[in-house]
């Protein structure tokens, strides 16, 4: 790590025990806290994650059949893609900012910065954080293009990047955004934990699904996906239905036992 690295790993001596039983869920916890530390996550960033949170304790904690077969579908659309972006904020940055890179190079991708409460630091600090993590091009300074149908900040876009997108990426994505997008004739693909969610009801492919574990299951995908043919990615696409999904998640939820994996602690 560089001096101005950013490092979001817990300090020593603070360190959580690998065999402790909520580990994975505490370190995500500590790595948003430091990034809202870091300039790169804002503050609401916290509030987003423990409603996450949430829902991931009632699915189990663990990436269900749907949106194993939603993250396929999403590899197969960003392949097919003639320009697709992924977009990032201050909780995505914060939480898989490598993983995130190599989803981008999985899927020959752009990256921009794209932040519901947009600060020019904020946009700064993401940026040089996705660079320190193997990121050459980064998207979202220039802000010079518009979502159409939203108030001026929430819709500022990179004109040449999600402003020209077919395919957006939008972990996290808040709803309003979301409508706009698919309202432009984005393709949208959606990581969100509630299913209720109108982000991911909104989108052509909705991944009701931990962002940690999201975005690497879609690069693995891609990575398996590589030399498939159009027609066999076109397919992959075709057979996925975001309704299903959905409701297969909600069930998840609402019939999930708490004697099951997911045990609790
Ligand atoms: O960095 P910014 O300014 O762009 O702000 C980002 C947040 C996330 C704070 C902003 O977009 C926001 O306020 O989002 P919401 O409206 O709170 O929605 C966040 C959604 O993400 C909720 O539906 C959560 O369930 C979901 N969520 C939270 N953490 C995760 C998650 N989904 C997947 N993985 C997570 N780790």
């Amino acid at each position: 790590m560089t001096e101005t690295e950013t490092d979001l790993e817990p300090d020593p001596g603070t360190e959580i025990p690998e065999d402790h039983p909520r580990y994975a869920s505490l370190v995500t916890r500590h790595r948003i806290e430091a990034g809202v530390d870091a300039g790169i996550t804002s503050r609401q960033g916290l509030i987003a994650q423990g409603r996450g949170e949430a829902f991931d304790y009632l699915l189990g904690e663990r990436t269900l059949p749907s949106a194993d077969a939603a993250e396929r579908a999403a590899a197969a659309q960003l392949l097919l893609a003639d320009h697709a972006v992924i977009s990032v904020n201050g909780n995505v940055a914060a939480l898989v900012p490598e993983e995130t890179v190599a989803l981008a190079d999985a899927v020959d991708a752009d990256l921009e910065v794209n932040l519901f409460n947009r600060t020019a630091e904020r946009m700064v600090a993401i940026a040089d954080h996705l660079r320190e993590h193997g990121a050459t091009e980064v998207k979202g300074l220039a802000g010079d293009g518009e979502i159409p149908g939203l108030e001026h900040a929430r819709g500022t876009v990179d004109a040449d990047g999600i402003g020209a997108a077919d395919t957006v990426v939008v972990p996290l994505e808040d709803g309003d955004r979301a409508e706009a997008l698919a309202a432009a004739g984005k393709t949208e693909i959606v990581i969100d934990l509630n299913p209720g969610s109108r982000s991911p009801r909104t989108a052509a492919i909705p991944i009701i699904d931990n962002v940690i574990r999201a975005v690497p299951n879609v690069t693995a995908h891609a990575r398996d996906l590589a030399g498939a043919s159009s027609s066999e990615l076109r397919r992959v696409v075709d057979e996925f239905d975001a309704d299903e999904a959905l409701t297969a998640a909600e069930a998840a939820i609402r019939e999930g036992s708490f004697d099951g994996d997911g045990d609790v602690a």
